[in-house]
């Protein structure tokens, strides 16, 4: 889609557009509503502000669309498709890393009560648990504030490359 399309198209259109950005309706009918946008970069930095409202209740919101890392995005929809390219330098083939990545989303869940979400893209299985082990010993304010941040960068990712 490009940005002229973006600006054009009916509402409902233009928000269905973004619905593999994030599972957070109300983030996608705001950006939605402050069309037209002049530039990409417009876009992209009212996409940001509009993130950086999100509570407790938006991040378990749009959790119901990441799969755990090292768990595969089933289905063929375009959200999991974009979830297995993001999380694709994670080596399927490594026993120990899908091991420890396992134990460390149990433990992280049993911890904070939500799944453990970083944006993938960009690095590898063993960064991710690495991360993974420094956020638990985040109180959990601080690791919703992590969460959240990781969710905004994840969003903007794919809105970046909504228009590419
Ligand atoms: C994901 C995902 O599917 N893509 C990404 O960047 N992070 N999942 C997750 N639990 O963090």
């Amino acid at each position: 889609m490009t940005l002229d399309e973006f600006n054009q198209a009916p509402v409902t259109q233009a928000s269905e557009q973004l619905a593999h950005c994030v599972a957070i309706p109300a983030w996608r009918s705001a950006l939605v509503s402050a069309r037209p946008f002049p530039s990409l970069d417009a876009l992209l930095k009212q996409g940001d502000t509009l993130a950086r409202q999100w509570d407790e209740q938006a991040l378990h919101q749009a959790l119901s669309a990441h799969p755990r890392i090292g768990e595969k995005a089933q289905g063929n929809s375009k959200e999991a498709g974009l979830s297995r390219g993001e999380q694709g330098s994670v080596n399927a083939q490594d026993a120990a890393l899908k091991q420890a990545l396992q134990a460390g989303n149990a433990a992280y869940e049993q911890r904070f009560g939500r799944l453990f979400l970083i944006r993938a893209k960009g690095r590898s299985g063993e960064e991710m648990l690495a991360e993974l082990q420094r956020r638990m010993a985040n109180d959990p304010r601080q690791e919703q504030q992590e969460a959240l941040d990781q969710l905004r960068e994840i969003t903007l990712l794919r809105l970046k490359e909504t228009f590419a």
